[in-house]
């Protein structure tokens, strides 16, 4: 919570002696959730087609999207696959892990704060 000194009309700038016009405000700051990022990583083994599946299903990208996204992991190792409330963001990451886990493969995924 902050507090506002404001002016009326007759205050002069720098100095408000002894002035019954001022007003303290109190000023309400909303405060936004905090959003995490979740992460996919590259691997040697985890195959292509199962990367871009695992997009589309459970990031709702089209066909073409995805694969773009995994080939971005794929060269550079890491990418932001999504930004979400931490509670969606854990969802995400348990989702992903889960289907990876069930069919065998390496693949990480993580989150972290914005
Ligand atoms: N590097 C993998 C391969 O060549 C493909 C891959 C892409 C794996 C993205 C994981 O997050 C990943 N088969």
């Amino acid at each position: 919570m902050s507090y506002l000194l404001k002016m009326s009309e007759n205050d002069k700038p720098g100095g408000n002696d002894g002035d019954a016009s001022v007003v303290l405000e109190t000023k309400t700051k909303t405060q936004r959730p905090p959003l995490y990022k979740v992460l996919l990583l590259n691997d040697d083994f985890t195959p292509m087609e199962f990367v871009v599946h695992v997009l589309e299903r459970f990031f709702g990208m089209t066909h073409a999207q995805s694969f773009e996204l995994m080939l971005t992991v794929h060269k550079k190792g890491v990418a932001v696959v999504g930004v979400f409330s931490h509670e969606i963001a854990e969802t995400k990451v348990s989702q992903v892990m889960d289907f990876a886990r069930r069919h065998q493969h390496p693949l990480q995924c993580t989150m972290e704060k914005e």
